[in-house]
């Protein structure tokens, strides 16, 4: 007998809602949630196989303890106690920044990872934590942070109602999408074509998403900065700025009008390759359109000015009037947002409030460089203690950060290291203790973080589609018994860890004037919570202190988890609205539009105006059946053209001697790999791209679907030492490399012969 029950899916930042259909305990099949409020029905392959990726059976099921060198199944006592025993020690001889925290991309499609590595890092007290975020949107939200006073305030393109979309460095056609949730992206992409608007792709691939386009340019990679500060040149050159209603709440005009100056579309037009006409054109069509979005993703983050890049997306939004206007670019407004408060100067945003230990980096967001984790391993220095612990929360540095190897080796060389991961792979391999949570069908889902970044206000919660199999410990609980274990309190009930977080959060919120329980008794008010667990009572908290929330009996039809509960296919909270000056958080009370960190970063960008390096470079890309590093190994998600090969131009083929799916040796900073050409005019002249997230190689890893078609790790070409200087973030496009063929050995050459 098979019954159906629904999900919200964790494969991409997308959010679908799916219906699974479940035969047991096992997820047999998933299709699209016609009556989701969000997503329609829509779903993608990796949606389509949430049967196979749950079910499959490289998965751990139980604790793995390292004993005389070998990892063995345990039981979780004897896991957290190993956990407790490995972390105090190093706190309490070496201090707090001797403990190392990395936490992967997949805490931010897991509820718990919202909700427990926050409380893990408040009660380390470590500044040695290290995310994803470093190798992806850091520069994003430096740029927030400085433009708006916060990290987190990222206007999404109105998608929905733009009638012009400037597309920078991405891919929505095969990621579905990154900083910007939206269901259906490629039907969105054709429904604004469709209503008239245009679409304009900025990518040195000629992507899925770039032959959607109305115009495509195949800009060098890494000069989007330049191109970008261009257009801003012409929209005051022309005369074209208009703010519109964003004038009150904007300072530093003129001053961005001078700093652009010399970024004339002829003083770029070299470094970018994209003629001084074109940026022209572009720059007018943004000025003129009716409404317009741009957006920039990867190609525009991870790259030498990647916050500049990301400052100057804003920057073109404000001066044509777009910022926080439908059709524009808007803030949304989650349901577990905390309580908006009057608009008005506030604190601001700071950088480099301290640096990392070895390099000296700034720290960005409380993180430091994910790129300089090794280094802060594996070098003594006098300025403080290397890192001897590691907690690693669903992360893979070894493939995700730039060279792999040398983290490899640091990684094999600590005193202690525990890996919260579903599988044995390159990074958890090295773990003292792996904690495995169980597959998605058996976790409850909320996305506390890509509600804060969706196209639609909305909100929807998916409690866990079937019971948790016997020996399983929620996720909720390996973090929440991990933060106890970690900071002195192993053993403690780990519904301890949500009462805390309750008590604190509401001690708070009833002396906030702005809130809606002002001068109310915590206790009365986390009497009120329901929720048959700590993290749904969290929920629960969050939904009714939150901009659409009860207010804990204020607002009668306002939101709270039961009301939640009875719309199992979610509420719908409304179109984006125009929030300006509510979410800013800087020190004006208004949009800083030429911050000092910016200012002093420009004149870098300027150096690069005259640079124009022969030589090819590297770029990335990603396929709509893959994710990061963890999804080879399912089988339905394999094959095909979802490959690990190196994409080359004909021209630059034949010149080098590169022959279509010959084995070619790409050389970079960091190291070589090989891998087997693909020869395709997709990528513009000078350009190779390779995929992320191969290299299933390496011995102790238990993948076996993927060990059997491994690919290379395409960051082993790099060394770490190409940074973004003001995010930290990783340099992980548009990097020199040298590619030759590899010339068959002499046996090869004799084998062919016989
Ligand atoms: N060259 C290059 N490198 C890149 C990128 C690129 O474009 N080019 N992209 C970068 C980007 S944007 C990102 S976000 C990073 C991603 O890199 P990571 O942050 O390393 O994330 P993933 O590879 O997605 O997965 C990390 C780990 O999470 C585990 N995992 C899967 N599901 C769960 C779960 O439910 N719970 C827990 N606890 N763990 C789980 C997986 O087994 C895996 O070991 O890679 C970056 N690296
Ligand atoms: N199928 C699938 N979906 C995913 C993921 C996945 O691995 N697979 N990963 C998820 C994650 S963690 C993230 S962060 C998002 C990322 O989402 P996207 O940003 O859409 O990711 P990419 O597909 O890597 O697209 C980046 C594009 O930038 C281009 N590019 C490279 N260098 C430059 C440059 O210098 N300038 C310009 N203008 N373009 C450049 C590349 O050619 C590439 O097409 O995707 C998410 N969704
Ligand atoms: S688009 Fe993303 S969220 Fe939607 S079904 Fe596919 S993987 Fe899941
Ligand atoms: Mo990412």
């Amino acid at each position: 007998m098979s019954r159906t029950a629904l999900r919200i899916c964790p494969l991409c930042e997308a959010t679908c809602g799916l219906t699974l259909t479940i035969e047991g305990s096992r997820v047999t099949g998933a299709r699209g949630d016609r009556d989701d409020v969000f997503s329609k029905g829509f779903i993608c392959p990796k949606g389509a196989s949430f049967g196979a990726v749950d079910g499959d059976p490289d998965r751990l099921r139980a604790p793995l303890l390292r004993k005389d060198g070998e990892l063995r199944e345990v039981s979780w006592e004897e896991a957290f106690d190993a956990v407790a025993a490995g972390i105090r020690p190093v706190v309490e001889r070496y201090g707090a920044n001797s403990v190392g925290v990395v936490l992967g991309n997949p805490n931010v499609h897991t509820m718990a990872g919202a909700l427990y590595p926050p409380v893990l890092l408040a009660g380390l007290g470590t500044r040695s934590v290290f995310t994803a975020s470093t190798v992806d949107q850091m520069p994003k939200h430096v740029s927030s942070g400085l433009l708006y006073g916060d990290a987190n305030a990222i206007p999404v393109p109105d998608l929905d109602r733009t009638d012009h979309l400037l597309l920078i460095g991405a891919n929505p056609l095969e990621s579905n999408g990154s900083l910007c949730t939206a269901p259906d992206f490629p039907g969105r992409l054709k429904a604004l074509k469709a209503r008239g608007g245009t679409l304009t792709v900025i990518d040195p691939r000629r992507t899925r998403t770039a032959r959607l386009a109305d115009r495509h340019i195949a800009i060098r990679p890494g000069t989007d900065a330049l191109l970008l500060a261009a257009m801003a040149q012409v929209l005051f050159a022309e005369d074209l700025v208009d703010l519109g209603a964003l004038a009150p709440h904007v300072q530093g005009l003129d001053e961005l009008g001078s700093a652009v100056r010399e970024f004339t579309p002829e003083a770029v037009t070299d470094a970018c390759d994209v003629d001084a006409g074109t940026i022209r054109v572009l720059a007018r069509e943004l000025a003129a359109a009716p409404t317009a979005a741009v957006y920039g993703r990867i190609g525009s983050c991870t790259v030498p000015h990647g916050t500049l890049a990301s400052w100057l997306v804003d920057i073109l939004a404000v001066l044509t009037g777009n910022l926080d206007r439908p059709g524009g670019s808007l803030f949304p407004q989650a349901a577990t947002d905390r309580t908006p408060r009057p608009a008005g100067p506030s604190h601001g945003f700071s950088l480099g409030r301290w640096h990392s230990r070895v390099s000296g980096h700034p720290e960005a967001k409380g993180e430091l460089p994910l790129s300089a984790l090794a280094e802060e391993i594996d070098t003594a220095t006098r300025e403080g203690e290397p890192i001897r612990a590691l907690i690693v929360v669903g992360a893979n540095p070894v493939l995700s950060a730039p060279d792999g190897n040398r983290l490899d080796k640091a990684l094999g060389s600590l005193g202690f290291m525990v890996s919260v991961d579903p599988y044995l792979n390159e990074t958890s391999r090295h773990a003292h203790v792996v904690l495995p949570p169980p597959p998605p069908a058996q976790s409850p889902h909320h996305d506390f973080a890509f509600n804060t970044l969706a196209i639609r206000n909305q909100v929807r919660y998916t409690r866990p589609a079937v019971p948790l199999e016997p020996g399983r410990t929620a996720e909720t609980e390996i973090l929440a018994r991990l933060v106890l274990a970690a900071t002195g309190m192993h053993g403690a009930d780990p519904s301890a860890v949500d009462d805390l977080v309750i008590g604190q959060s509401l001690g708070k919120a009833v002396k906030e004037p702005h809130s809606p329980v002002h001068g109310r008794d915590p206790h009365e008010l986390a009497a009120q919570l329901t929720g048959i667990s700590g993290p749904e009572r969290r929920l629960d908290m969050m939904l009714r202190l939150g901009p659409y929330g009860d207010g804990f009996g204020v607002r009668p039809d306002g939101l709270s988890l039961d009301r939640l509960l009875a719309h199992p296919h979610g509420i719908d909270l409304g179109p984006l609205a125009s929030r300006l000056p509510q979410p800013l958080k800087t020190r004006s009370g208004k949009v800083e539009l030429l911050p000092g960190p910016i200012a002093d970063d420009l004149p870098r960008l300027r150096e690069a105006m005259t640079r124009r390096p022969d030589g090819l470079v590297l770029v990335g890309r990603r396929h709509l059946r893959s994710n990061n590093s963890w999804m080879h190994n399912v089988p339905a998600l394999t094959g095909g053209s979802n490959r690990c090969t190196l994409q080359i131009h004909p021209e630059d083929a034949e010149r080098l001697g590169v022959r279509d799916g010959a084995p070619v040796r790409v050389k970079g900073a960091g190291g070589e790999v090989t891998a087997p050409a693909e020869v395709t005019d997709g990528v513009r002249p000078g350009v190779v791209s390779l995929p992320h997230g191969w290299g299933h190689d390496r011995p102790g890893t238990r993948l076996r679907h993927a060990a059997a078609d491994p690919g290379v790790n395409v960051n082993q070409l790099l060394d770490g030492s190409l940074l973004d200087p003001l995010s930290g973030n990783a340099v992980l496009n548009g990097v020199p490399v040298a590619v030759a063929p590899v010339t068959p050995s002499v046996t090869e050459k004799l084998t062919a012969l016989t």
